[in-house]
């Protein structure tokens, strides 16, 4: 698009990133008057996640009508759940519409930010070009990784090779024999998909999830036509869905056994589509309902009772250049190989580019404190830096939207209070940060991710949910309505004011009132 023009040299806000958050990062400076920002965007277009997921079946499993930015309500959903195109034309339409894309900047890849101290700035080091910035604005998102699978051999195959947010649609897979690792969110949608028009399918299950059905359906004419005319009825609709969607949070944090009649509806699914006893021990999970993403699908349980699609439950021993063989010894043949094996969550990669005030990378500290962010925005040693989407800021029951509005409104008033305040730099204190995170792992204890019995990728090595909101989003709404000044250090006019080092205790006072 606008990539070729030339960087500009120095810039207030650079954010990393035009998917959903990057994107409502800019509409909202725009409209709060901060009209000196840079988007950089690796891809060709906005979009993010929704842009890369272009596989076959790719849906939202959060209702489109709470999936959609609040200030941009979209009257012309097709259906309940949208399919993936809808979701990108949406997002699309909404950038032309708003009128900021002459600053945003696409096909850059940011390979570095560092921050210059005796500046007080980030140098910024792009694939275009080098800025400065004032500030930082990291909308990198946690699904944008793929993360591949470490199987031995797995470069050593022959046949076409891809990830499920890299799809390649130029394999075709008719008449084919096709593997498929991976049995989350993507996996359950591709397959059903492809199952119709394979030759044979193989399905690698390393776990059993939990798949509920899916209430999908189109709306009518009569239902558009309202949402067109009366948008205050679609308001009301989608703010009845989002409480809808509230009530399922003490499920997930207070007590698992509240989810009993959602464990019970996903048992129903699998004996309703499937009548094989030994195909439905197979698929019943073995650990609580919640503890990994709960899945939706109408489709998964048939498509793994057809005729041409077997569940494979044998581990994985190695990957030849035309099969898979797995631990018993059986080698099973394959034209071409789909990993949904998921993403890069809790080892955030942006992390790897980012120097902050003392030299290393956050990357490197989170090696150290593990991941962890201030309100899931800032992090101590990192001034001027904000993450939408940052640790601990994650779904299991509700639409990311929200809580990416959130962080947005955190981040403009931090702005607005940097303006006001004449601030150089904001950065938490790293007792406020350890503090939220204190607060966070206590809660996440009795939380069914922790308590379930299962592994999944809401947890690092050390087994702590880095990923993950243990609340409800009313509550993050109202944590992150004001940017909380007196849980930063303030560098006003290059004078240091940081807490015990400040030589006019009365202006810091005056600062954090
Ligand atoms: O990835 P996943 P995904 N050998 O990490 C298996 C969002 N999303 O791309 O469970 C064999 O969930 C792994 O097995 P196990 C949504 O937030 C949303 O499907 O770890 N198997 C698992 O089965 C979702 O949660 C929508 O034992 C291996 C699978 O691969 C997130 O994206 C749609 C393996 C990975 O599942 C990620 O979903 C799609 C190995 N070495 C995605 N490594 C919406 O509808 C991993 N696996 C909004």
């Amino acid at each position: 698009m606008n990539s070729e023009r030339p960087l500009p040299v120095h810039v207030s806000t650079f954010v990393i990133g035009a998917g959903f958050a990057g994107l409502a990062m800019a509409i909202r400076l725009d409209e709060a008057g901060e009209r000196n920002f840079l988007v950089a965007e690796r891809g060709d277009d906005v979009g993010g996640t929704w842009r890369d997921n272009t596989y076959p079946g790719a849906a939202c499993d959060v209702p489109s009508q709470l999936y959609s930015y609040s200030f941009a309500l979209n009257p012309t959903w097709s259906r309940s759940f949208s399919p993936q195109p809808e979701i990108q034309a949406y997002i699309r339409r909404v950038a032309d519409d708003s009128g900021v894309l002459d600053r945003f900047r696409f096909g850059i890849d940011v390979e570095h930010a560092t921050w210059d101290e005796e500046r007080q700035v980030w140098q910024v080091r792009t694939s275009a070009g080098d800025l400065t910035a004032d500030v930082v604005v990291t909308a990198a998102g946690a699904l944008s990784e793929p993360k591949l699978p470490e199987i031995d051999g797995i470069g050593s195959f022959a046949g076409e090779v891809f990830h499920s947010a890299r799809w390649d649609h130029d394999a075709d897979l008719s008449g084919k024999r096709v593997a498929v690792i991976g049995t989350g969110a993507s996996a359950i949608q591709i397959v059903p998909e492809i199952a119709r028009t394979v030759e044979h399918l193989d399905v690698y299950q390393r776990t059993a999830p939990w798949v509920m059905p899916r209430h999908d359906r189109a709306y009518t004419g009569v239902e558009k036509l309202a949402f067109k005319h009366l948008p205050g009825l679609q308001r009301l609709y989608r703010t009845a869905i989002y409480w809808g969607r509230e009530c399922f949070v003490p499920a997930f944090v207070i007590n698992p056994k509240i989810a009993l009649p959602a464990k019970k509806a996903a048992q129903a699914n699998i004996t309703r589509h499937i009548s094989d006893p030994e195909l439905r021990r197979k698929v019943t999970p073995n650990f609580e309902i919640g503890c990994k993403r709960i899945l939706i699908s109408n489709t998964w349980y048939p498509a793994l009772a057809q005729d041409n699609v077997d569940l494979v439950t044998d581990r994985i021993a190695r990957v030849t250049p035309t099969g898979i063989v797995t631990e018993d010894g059986t080698e099973r043949d394959v034209d071409v190989l789909v990993v949904a094996t998921g993403f890069h969550t809790t080892d955030l990669p942006v992390a790897h580019h980012i120097t902050g005030r003392e030299g290393h990378t956050l990357a490197d500290q989170w090696a150290e404190t593990g991941v962890s962010a201030y309100k899931g925005a800032t992090v101590s040693g990192f001034p001027n830096l904000f993450f939408l989407v940052g640790p601990n800021t994650g779904l299991g029951h509700s639409s990311m939207v929200f809580m990416i509005e959130s962080q947005v409104a955190y981040v403009l008033d931090a702005l607005r209070t940097m303006r006001e305040r004449d601030l150089v730099t904001v950065e938490p204190k790293r007792g406020e940060q350890d503090a939220w995170n204190a607060d966070l792992q206590r809660r996440m204890e009795r939380t069914v991710w922790h308590r379930g019995g299962c592994s999944s990728w809401y947890l690092d090595e050390h087994g702590r949910n880095v990923t993950l909101w243990p609340r409800t989003t009313f509550a993050f709404r109202r944590l992150t309505r004001v940017f909380d000044a007196t849980a930063y250090h303030l560098v006003a006019d290059n004078e240091t004011l940081r807490d015990g080092r400040t030589d006019t205790p009365d202006e810091l006072q005056e600062l954090n009132a």
